[in-house]
C-alpha cells in the first residue's frame, strides 16, 4: 500500500510544476489620444522552454487590432505594421512600449476612458491563446526617454 501512495505523489509533482508555465502579460495598460484609436503596452514574459511568437490580437473593443513597431526613416520615427509577429525567446521578457513594439487598436467601439478595462485575446500560435485584461490609463507617463528609441536600454 505504501508503495502505491509514493508512486501517486511522484506522478502528481511534475503536474504542479507545469501550472505556471506559459506566456504572461504583465503591467498591461492602454492609452488613447483619439476617440477611434488606442495603443496597448505591456511586458510579455515567456515562462516556456521554447520561443513563443505573438501572432495577432483581437478584441471586441475595436474593429481591428494590429501589431506595430517604430522604425527610423531619415531621422523621423515612423509607425509600421509588424507582419511576422513579435517573438519572445524562451525565458525572456519583451517590452511593448511607446516608441517600440506595441498593440494598436483601430476603430474603437467607444473612446477609451481612464479606468476602463479592455479584454484582449492574444494569439501565441503553438504557445496558446491568452486572455489579457488591460486597464486604460490615458495619463500614464512613459518610463523611457522620448528621444531614445532603444527601449531595451532603459537604465532606470
Ligand atoms: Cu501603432
Amino acid at each position: 500500500m505504501k508503495l502505491s501512495i509514493l508512486a501517486a505523489v511522484a506522478v502528481l509533482s511534475p503536474v504542479a510544476a507545469l501550472a505556471h508555465d506559459g506566456m504572461h502579460a504583465n503591467d498591461a495598460y492602454a492609452r488613447s489620444t483619439n476617440p477611434k484609436v488606442g495603443a496597448v503596452f505591456m511586458q510579455l514574459e515567456n515562462h516556456r522552454q521554447v520561443a513563443c511568437t505573438l501572432q495577432g490580437v483581437s478584441s471586441d473593443a475595436a474593429e481591428r487590432v494590429e501589431l506595430h513597431t517604430h522604425v527610423e526613416e531619415g531621422g523621423v520615427m515612423k509607425m509600421t505594421r509588424i507582419e511576422d509577429g513579435i517573438a519572445v525567446a524562451a525565458g525572456q521578457t519583451h517590452a511593448l512600449n511607446r516608441g517600440g513594439d506595441h498593440i494598436m487598436m483601430l476603430g474603437l467601439a467607444e473612446p477609451l476612458a481612464d479606468g476602463d478595462t479592455l479584454t484582449l485575446s492574444m494569439d501565441f500560435g503553438d504557445c496558446g491563446t491568452e486572455e489579457v485584461q488591460v486597464v486604460v490609463d490615458n495619463q500614464r507617463e512613459d518610463a523611457a526617454p522620448a528621444d531614445h528609441h532603444h527601449g531595451d536600454h532603459q537604465g532606470h
